[in-house]
Protein backbone atom coordinates (compact mmCIF):
# COMPACT_ATOMS: atom_id res chain seq x y z
CA UNK A 1 0.00 0.00 0.00
CA UNK A 2 1.51 3.83 -0.74
CA UNK A 3 2.80 5.15 1.94
CA UNK A 4 1.10 8.18 1.83
CA UNK A 5 -1.57 9.51 4.51
CA UNK A 6 -5.35 9.22 3.70
CA UNK A 7 -7.53 11.36 4.67
CA UNK A 8 -11.16 11.80 5.56
CA UNK A 9 -11.70 12.93 1.69
CA UNK A 10 -9.39 13.90 -1.32
CA UNK A 11 -10.06 16.57 -3.70
CA UNK A 12 -11.63 15.03 -6.94
CA UNK A 13 -10.05 17.54 -10.09
CA UNK A 14 -10.71 17.29 -13.50
CA UNK A 15 -7.11 16.41 -15.53
CA UNK A 16 -4.83 19.61 -15.20
CA UNK A 17 -4.39 20.04 -19.34
CA UNK A 18 -8.25 20.43 -19.90
CA UNK A 19 -8.11 23.78 -18.00
CA UNK A 20 -5.76 25.17 -19.94
CA UNK A 21 -8.39 26.71 -22.32
CA UNK A 22 -10.61 28.10 -19.84
CA UNK A 23 -7.34 29.73 -18.37
CA UNK A 24 -6.76 31.02 -21.73
CA UNK A 25 -9.83 32.30 -22.11
CA UNK A 26 -9.80 34.23 -18.66
CA UNK A 27 -5.95 35.26 -19.39
CA UNK A 28 -7.32 36.48 -23.14
CA UNK A 29 -10.55 38.61 -21.75
CA UNK A 30 -9.04 39.67 -18.49
CA UNK A 31 -12.55 38.94 -17.32
CA UNK A 32 -11.62 37.61 -13.70
CA UNK A 33 -14.89 38.55 -11.42
CA UNK A 34 -18.17 39.97 -11.20
CA UNK A 35 -20.16 38.02 -12.79
CA UNK A 36 -18.50 37.26 -16.48
CA UNK A 37 -19.47 34.57 -18.68
CA UNK A 38 -18.12 31.72 -16.92
CA UNK A 39 -19.56 32.32 -13.75
CA UNK A 40 -23.32 32.92 -16.16
CA UNK A 41 -22.66 29.74 -17.53
CA UNK A 42 -22.08 27.86 -14.42
CA UNK A 43 -24.94 28.91 -12.90
CA UNK A 44 -27.19 27.95 -15.51
CA UNK A 45 -25.72 24.91 -16.22
CA UNK A 46 -26.08 23.85 -12.47
CA UNK A 47 -29.92 24.99 -12.40
CA UNK A 48 -30.27 22.68 -15.24
CA UNK A 49 -28.20 19.90 -13.63
CA UNK A 50 -29.89 20.21 -10.04
CA UNK A 51 -33.64 20.63 -11.98
CA UNK A 52 -33.71 23.62 -9.89
CA UNK A 53 -35.40 26.94 -10.37
CA UNK A 54 -32.78 29.64 -10.16
CA UNK A 55 -28.34 29.71 -8.71
CA UNK A 56 -26.91 32.18 -7.62
CA UNK A 57 -23.16 31.48 -6.93
CA UNK A 58 -21.31 33.04 -4.55
CA UNK A 59 -17.57 32.48 -3.26
CA UNK A 60 -17.92 29.99 -0.46
CA UNK A 61 -21.45 28.35 1.47
CA UNK A 62 -20.72 30.48 4.78
CA UNK A 63 -21.21 33.95 2.91
CA UNK A 64 -24.18 32.43 1.33
CA UNK A 65 -25.92 31.05 4.42
CA UNK A 66 -25.25 34.66 5.81
CA UNK A 67 -26.41 36.62 2.42
CA UNK A 68 -29.20 33.98 2.50
CA UNK A 69 -30.83 35.15 5.97
CA UNK A 70 -30.17 38.79 5.04
CA UNK A 71 -32.17 38.24 1.75
CA UNK A 72 -35.20 36.56 3.88
CA UNK A 73 -34.85 39.74 6.53
CA UNK A 74 -34.92 37.11 9.20
CA UNK A 75 -33.90 38.45 13.16
CA UNK A 76 -34.40 37.49 16.38
CA UNK A 77 -34.28 33.65 16.40
CA UNK A 78 -33.99 30.63 14.84
CA UNK A 79 -34.21 27.04 15.65
CA UNK A 80 -31.68 24.85 14.29
CA UNK A 81 -29.53 21.89 14.93
CA UNK A 82 -26.62 21.61 16.73
CA UNK A 83 -25.27 18.67 15.07
CA UNK A 84 -23.89 20.32 11.99
CA UNK A 85 -20.18 22.04 11.41
CA UNK A 86 -19.82 25.35 13.26
CA UNK A 87 -20.50 27.80 10.05
CA UNK A 88 -24.45 26.97 9.91
CA UNK A 89 -24.75 28.62 13.33
CA UNK A 90 -21.76 30.94 12.97
CA UNK A 91 -23.63 32.35 9.42
CA UNK A 92 -26.65 33.61 12.08
CA UNK A 93 -24.70 35.08 14.52
CA UNK A 94 -23.25 37.27 11.84
CA UNK A 95 -26.66 38.42 11.21
CA UNK A 96 -27.07 39.24 14.91
CA UNK A 97 -29.55 36.19 15.03
CA UNK A 98 -29.84 34.04 18.43
CA UNK A 99 -29.73 29.70 16.87
CA UNK A 100 -32.12 27.71 19.21
CA UNK A 101 -30.92 24.25 18.93
CA UNK A 102 -33.46 21.16 18.83
CA UNK A 103 -32.21 17.82 19.35
CA UNK A 104 -31.88 15.52 16.41
CA UNK A 105 -33.69 12.37 14.76
CA UNK A 106 -31.52 9.61 16.35
CA UNK A 107 -32.37 7.59 12.67
CA UNK A 108 -31.47 10.46 10.20
CA UNK A 109 -29.30 12.66 12.44
CA UNK A 110 -31.50 15.78 11.66
CA UNK A 111 -33.10 18.29 13.02
CA UNK A 112 -36.20 16.54 14.52
CA UNK A 113 -39.68 17.84 13.64
CA UNK A 114 -41.26 16.48 16.50
CA UNK A 115 -39.40 18.74 19.19
CA UNK A 116 -39.49 21.85 16.67
CA UNK A 117 -42.95 23.29 17.67
CA UNK A 118 -41.91 23.54 21.41
CA UNK A 119 -38.86 25.96 20.75
CA UNK A 120 -40.78 28.48 18.51
CA UNK A 121 -41.30 31.93 20.52
CA UNK A 122 -42.85 34.99 19.62
CA UNK A 123 -39.07 36.31 18.48
CA UNK A 124 -38.88 33.39 16.13
CA UNK A 125 -38.94 33.97 12.15
CA UNK A 126 -37.03 31.03 11.06
CA UNK A 127 -36.14 27.36 10.99
CA UNK A 128 -32.62 26.63 9.34
CA UNK A 129 -32.24 22.37 8.87
CA UNK A 130 -29.21 20.77 7.69
CA UNK A 131 -29.34 17.55 5.61
CA UNK A 132 -26.74 16.34 7.84
CA UNK A 133 -23.93 14.02 5.61
CA UNK A 134 -26.95 14.87 2.56
CA UNK A 135 -29.74 12.73 4.02
CA UNK A 136 -32.96 14.87 3.73
CA UNK A 137 -34.34 16.64 6.12
CA UNK A 138 -38.38 15.32 6.77
CA UNK A 139 -39.18 18.50 4.80
CA UNK A 140 -42.83 17.93 4.60
CA UNK A 141 -43.15 17.98 8.25
CA UNK A 142 -41.00 21.17 8.79
CA UNK A 143 -42.68 22.82 5.85
CA UNK A 144 -45.93 22.10 7.81
CA UNK A 145 -44.92 23.56 11.00
CA UNK A 146 -43.21 26.60 9.30
CA UNK A 147 -46.71 27.29 7.27
CA UNK A 148 -49.05 26.92 10.76
CA UNK A 149 -46.45 29.37 12.83
CA UNK A 150 -45.52 31.74 9.60
CA UNK A 151 -41.95 30.66 9.48
CA UNK A 152 -38.99 30.85 6.55
CA UNK A 153 -37.04 28.02 6.11
CA UNK A 154 -33.71 27.59 4.67
CA UNK A 155 -32.24 24.73 4.39
CA UNK A 156 -28.16 24.09 5.09
CA UNK A 157 -27.75 22.05 1.84
CA UNK A 158 -24.23 21.88 2.17
CA UNK A 159 -23.92 18.29 1.63
CA UNK A 160 -26.50 17.75 -0.43
CA UNK A 161 -25.59 18.31 -3.98
CA UNK A 162 -28.07 16.41 -6.71
CA UNK A 163 -30.24 14.74 -3.58
CA UNK A 164 -33.63 14.34 -5.65
CA UNK A 165 -36.71 12.26 -5.69
CA UNK A 166 -36.97 11.49 -9.42
CA UNK A 167 -37.55 14.85 -11.07
CA UNK A 168 -37.87 16.65 -7.72
CA UNK A 169 -34.63 18.13 -6.36
CA UNK A 170 -34.32 18.49 -2.67
CA UNK A 171 -33.24 21.89 -2.87
CA UNK A 172 -36.30 23.33 -4.18
CA UNK A 173 -37.59 22.75 -0.44
CA UNK A 174 -38.24 25.56 1.76
CA UNK A 175 -37.69 29.30 0.92
CA UNK A 176 -34.32 28.99 0.03
CA UNK A 177 -31.11 26.15 0.22
CA UNK A 178 -27.49 26.66 0.85
CA UNK A 179 -24.73 24.69 -1.31
CA UNK A 180 -21.17 24.69 -0.76
CA UNK A 181 -18.71 23.49 -2.97
CA UNK A 182 -15.61 23.34 -0.84
CA UNK A 183 -13.10 21.00 -1.92
CA UNK A 184 -13.72 18.45 0.57
CA UNK A 185 -17.23 18.39 -1.09
CA UNK A 186 -19.02 16.26 -3.42
CA UNK A 187 -18.80 18.91 -6.16
CA UNK A 188 -16.20 21.21 -5.66
CA UNK A 189 -14.60 24.61 -7.05
CA UNK A 190 -11.58 24.90 -4.15
CA UNK A 191 -14.11 27.28 -2.75
CA UNK A 192 -17.63 27.71 -3.66
CA UNK A 193 -20.93 27.66 -2.25
CA UNK A 194 -24.83 28.80 -4.14
CA UNK A 195 -28.06 29.86 -3.06
CA UNK A 196 -31.24 27.96 -4.92
CA UNK A 197 -34.03 30.28 -4.92
CA UNK A 198 -37.84 29.54 -6.22
CA UNK A 199 -37.98 32.58 -8.40
CA UNK A 200 -36.46 35.20 -10.64
CA UNK A 201 -37.24 38.34 -8.01
CA UNK A 202 -35.71 36.12 -5.01
CA UNK A 203 -32.72 35.55 -7.16
CA UNK A 204 -31.92 38.97 -8.40
CA UNK A 205 -32.54 40.03 -4.93
CA UNK A 206 -29.53 38.03 -4.02
CA UNK A 207 -27.50 38.66 -6.76
CA UNK A 208 -27.82 42.48 -5.60
CA UNK A 209 -26.99 41.12 -2.26
CA UNK A 210 -24.04 39.29 -2.90
CA UNK A 211 -22.32 42.43 -5.09
CA UNK A 212 -22.63 45.57 -2.21
CA UNK A 213 -26.22 46.05 -2.96
CA UNK A 214 -25.43 47.81 -6.77
CA UNK A 215 -28.31 46.99 -9.14
CA UNK A 216 -26.16 49.48 -11.60
CA UNK A 217 -23.24 51.39 -11.81
CA UNK A 218 -24.63 54.14 -9.51
CA UNK A 219 -27.02 52.68 -7.60
CA UNK A 220 -26.96 50.91 -4.53
CA UNK A 221 -30.25 49.54 -2.61
CA UNK A 222 -29.07 47.18 0.29
CA UNK A 223 -26.07 46.92 2.76
CA UNK A 224 -24.84 44.54 0.52
CA UNK A 225 -21.60 42.06 0.53
CA UNK A 226 -18.48 40.30 -1.43
CA UNK A 227 -19.82 37.20 -2.13
CA UNK A 228 -19.10 36.43 -5.62
CA UNK A 229 -17.74 33.61 -7.01
CA UNK A 230 -14.67 34.37 -9.56
CA UNK A 231 -13.97 33.15 -13.26
CA UNK A 232 -11.42 30.54 -11.53
CA UNK A 233 -13.88 28.61 -9.47
CA UNK A 234 -16.62 29.22 -12.40
CA UNK A 235 -13.98 27.45 -15.09
CA UNK A 236 -13.50 24.44 -12.42
CA UNK A 237 -16.99 23.89 -11.71
CA UNK A 238 -17.74 23.99 -15.45
CA UNK A 239 -15.43 21.18 -15.71
CA UNK A 240 -16.50 19.25 -12.65
CA UNK A 241 -19.94 19.38 -13.91
CA UNK A 242 -18.97 16.96 -16.50
CA UNK A 243 -17.67 14.80 -14.25
CA UNK A 244 -19.59 14.63 -11.56
CA UNK A 245 -21.77 11.90 -11.81
CA UNK A 246 -19.01 9.53 -12.08
CA UNK A 247 -17.39 10.82 -9.00
CA UNK A 248 -20.57 10.37 -7.21
CA UNK A 249 -21.13 6.69 -9.01
CA UNK A 250 -17.46 5.75 -7.08
CA UNK A 251 -18.39 6.80 -3.97
CA UNK A 252 -21.68 4.99 -4.26
CA UNK A 253 -18.64 1.37 -4.73
CA UNK A 254 -16.96 2.61 -1.34
CA UNK A 255 -20.79 2.94 0.18
CA UNK A 256 -21.25 -0.53 -1.01
CA UNK A 257 -17.88 -2.12 -0.22
CA UNK A 258 -17.82 -0.46 3.57
CA UNK A 259 -21.64 -1.47 4.76
CA UNK A 260 -20.96 -5.22 2.76
CA UNK A 261 -17.59 -5.93 4.74
CA UNK A 262 -18.41 -4.19 8.35
CA UNK A 263 -22.32 -5.85 8.07
CA UNK A 264 -21.73 -7.71 10.87
CA UNK A 265 -19.23 -6.33 13.33
CA UNK A 266 -21.36 -6.10 16.43
CA UNK A 267 -21.22 -2.26 18.20
CA UNK A 268 -20.51 -0.55 14.58
CA UNK A 269 -24.00 0.96 13.10
CA UNK A 270 -24.14 2.48 9.39
CA UNK A 271 -26.22 5.89 8.01
CA UNK A 272 -29.88 5.76 7.54
CA UNK A 273 -30.25 5.64 3.66
CA UNK A 274 -33.79 6.53 2.51
CA UNK A 275 -34.91 4.28 0.09
CA UNK A 276 -37.10 7.48 -1.73
CA UNK A 277 -34.41 10.07 -2.16
CA UNK A 278 -31.06 9.50 -4.09
CA UNK A 279 -27.75 9.57 -2.26
CA UNK A 280 -24.67 11.04 -2.85
CA UNK A 281 -22.03 9.20 -0.79
CA UNK A 282 -20.45 12.29 0.25
CA UNK A 283 -19.50 10.34 3.92
CA UNK A 284 -19.38 7.74 4.71
CA UNK A 285 -20.06 7.97 8.58
CA UNK A 286 -20.01 4.77 11.33
CA UNK A 287 -21.44 5.16 15.03
CA UNK A 288 -19.51 2.87 17.59
CA UNK A 289 -21.45 1.41 20.20
CA UNK A 290 -20.81 -0.49 23.58
CA UNK A 291 -20.83 -3.55 21.55
CA UNK A 292 -17.58 -2.70 19.74
CA UNK A 293 -14.59 -3.86 22.00
CA UNK A 294 -12.90 -0.14 21.78
CA UNK A 295 -14.38 3.36 21.97
CA UNK A 296 -14.96 6.05 19.41
CA UNK A 297 -11.45 7.64 20.09
CA UNK A 298 -9.61 4.81 20.39
CA UNK A 299 -10.41 3.42 17.06
CA UNK A 300 -9.94 7.09 16.14
CA UNK A 301 -6.26 7.22 17.23
CA UNK A 302 -5.68 3.62 16.44
CA UNK A 303 -6.40 4.92 12.68
CA UNK A 304 -4.10 7.86 13.13
CA UNK A 305 -1.13 5.45 14.13
CA UNK A 306 -1.97 3.80 10.81
CA UNK A 307 -1.55 7.23 9.17
CA UNK A 308 -4.97 7.10 8.26
CA UNK A 309 -7.34 9.79 9.35
CA UNK A 310 -10.94 9.58 9.54
CA UNK A 311 -13.09 12.87 11.05
CA UNK A 312 -15.09 13.20 13.78
CA UNK A 313 -17.88 15.37 12.02
CA UNK A 314 -19.25 16.22 14.12
CA UNK A 315 -17.37 16.52 17.76
CA UNK A 316 -18.03 18.32 19.62
CA UNK A 317 -21.46 19.71 19.00
CA UNK A 318 -22.06 23.47 18.18
CA UNK A 319 -23.76 24.63 21.28
CA UNK A 320 -20.21 22.63 23.05
CA UNK A 321 -18.18 25.39 21.70
CA UNK A 322 -17.24 28.62 24.20
CA UNK A 323 -19.81 31.35 22.35
CA UNK A 324 -22.54 29.38 22.43
CA UNK A 325 -22.44 27.76 25.85
CA UNK A 326 -24.49 30.73 27.48
CA UNK A 327 -27.65 30.13 24.88
CA UNK A 328 -30.86 28.76 27.05
CA UNK A 329 -30.83 26.26 24.05
CA UNK A 330 -27.29 25.07 24.45
CA UNK A 331 -27.95 22.81 27.73
CA UNK A 332 -26.69 19.66 26.51
CA UNK A 333 -29.16 17.71 28.82
CA UNK A 334 -31.73 19.32 26.28
CA UNK A 335 -29.77 17.68 23.59
CA UNK A 336 -29.42 13.60 24.14
CA UNK A 337 -29.85 12.48 20.72
CA UNK A 338 -27.01 14.93 19.51
CA UNK A 339 -24.64 14.25 22.61
CA UNK A 340 -24.89 10.52 21.93
CA UNK A 341 -24.04 10.44 18.50
CA UNK A 342 -21.51 13.35 18.38
CA UNK A 343 -19.51 10.97 20.82
CA UNK A 344 -20.01 7.57 18.82
CA UNK A 345 -19.66 9.09 15.08
CA UNK A 346 -16.40 8.63 13.15
CA UNK A 347 -16.55 9.52 9.26
CA UNK A 348 -14.44 6.82 7.39
CA UNK A 349 -12.31 7.99 4.41
CA UNK A 350 -14.33 8.36 1.22
CA UNK A 351 -13.74 9.82 -2.39
CA UNK A 352 -13.66 9.09 -5.83
CA UNK A 353 -10.12 7.72 -6.08
CA UNK A 354 -9.38 6.21 -3.13
CA UNK A 355 -7.52 2.93 -4.52
CA UNK A 356 -9.80 -0.30 -2.82
CA UNK A 357 -6.30 -1.11 -1.24
CA UNK A 358 -6.34 1.68 1.37
CA UNK A 359 -10.40 0.48 1.68
CA UNK A 360 -9.25 -2.89 2.54
CA UNK A 361 -6.91 -1.68 5.10
CA UNK A 362 -9.57 0.63 6.81
CA UNK A 363 -12.13 -2.59 7.44
CA UNK A 364 -9.07 -4.56 7.75
CA UNK A 365 -7.86 -2.19 11.00
CA UNK A 366 -11.76 -2.54 11.95
CA UNK A 367 -12.14 -6.19 11.57
CA UNK A 368 -8.88 -7.06 13.84
CA UNK A 369 -10.01 -4.89 16.44
CA UNK A 370 -13.71 -6.73 16.68
CA UNK A 371 -11.76 -10.51 15.99
CA UNK A 372 -9.60 -9.27 19.14
CA UNK A 373 -12.55 -8.93 20.97
CA UNK A 374 -13.97 -12.25 20.27
CA UNK A 375 -10.77 -14.60 20.24
N1 LIG B 1 -22.69 24.02 6.43
C1 LIG B 1 -22.26 22.75 6.59
C2 LIG B 1 -23.23 21.72 7.05
C3 LIG B 1 -20.93 22.41 6.30
O1 LIG B 1 -20.50 21.14 6.47
C4 LIG B 1 -20.07 23.42 5.85
C5 LIG B 1 -18.68 23.12 5.60
C6 LIG B 1 -20.56 24.73 5.69
C7 LIG B 1 -21.88 25.00 6.00
C8 LIG B 1 -19.70 25.85 5.20
O2 LIG B 1 -19.28 25.65 3.89
P1 LIG B 1 -18.05 26.49 3.25
O3 LIG B 1 -18.17 27.88 3.76
O4 LIG B 1 -16.78 25.78 3.70
O5 LIG B 1 -18.30 26.39 1.76
C9 LIG B 1 -14.17 20.97 6.32
C10 LIG B 1 -14.49 22.03 5.32
O6 LIG B 1 -13.53 23.09 5.36
C11 LIG B 1 -15.87 22.59 5.43
O7 LIG B 1 -16.14 23.21 4.19
C12 LIG B 1 -16.88 21.49 5.67
N2 LIG B 1 -18.20 21.99 5.89
C13 LIG B 1 -16.48 20.68 6.87
C14 LIG B 1 -17.45 19.57 7.18
O8 LIG B 1 -15.22 20.08 6.60
P2 LIG B 1 -12.36 20.92 8.20
O9 LIG B 1 -11.92 21.92 9.19
O10 LIG B 1 -12.65 19.55 8.65
O11 LIG B 1 -11.36 20.88 6.93
P3 LIG B 1 -9.92 20.28 6.80
O12 LIG B 1 -9.05 21.32 6.20
O13 LIG B 1 -9.49 19.64 8.07
O14 LIG B 1 -10.13 19.15 5.67
C15 LIG B 1 -10.51 17.82 5.94
C16 LIG B 1 -9.59 16.90 5.16
O15 LIG B 1 -9.80 17.06 3.76
C17 LIG B 1 -8.11 17.16 5.36
O16 LIG B 1 -7.64 16.38 6.41
C18 LIG B 1 -7.48 16.75 4.04
C19 LIG B 1 -8.60 16.92 3.04
N3 LIG B 1 -8.39 18.11 2.22
C20 LIG B 1 -8.84 19.33 2.66
C21 LIG B 1 -8.65 20.47 1.91
C22 LIG B 1 -9.14 21.80 2.39
C23 LIG B 1 -7.74 18.01 1.02
O17 LIG B 1 -7.30 16.90 0.64
N4 LIG B 1 -7.57 19.13 0.26
C24 LIG B 1 -7.99 20.35 0.65
O18 LIG B 1 -7.82 21.34 -0.08
O19 LIG B 1 -13.67 21.53 7.50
Amino acid sequence: MSKEPVYVTRPSLPPLADMQPYLEKIWQTGILTNGGPMHQELELALAHYLNVPYISLFSNATIALITAFKALHLSGEVITTPYSFVATSHALMWNQITPVFVDIDPLTLNLNPDLIEAAITDKTTAILPVHCYGVPCNVEAIQAIADKHGLKVIYDAAHAFSVCQGKRSLLSAGDLSVLSFHATKVFNTFEGGAIVSPDEASKRHIDHLKNFGFVDEVSVVEIGINGKMNEFQAAVGLLQLQRVDAAIQSRAEIDRYYREQLANVKGISFLHTPTDWSSNFSYFPIQIGSEFPVSRDALYHHFKQHDIHPRRYFYPLIPEFEMYRHLASANIAKLPIAKQVSERVLCLPIYPDMPREVQQKIVSLILKLAQGAEA
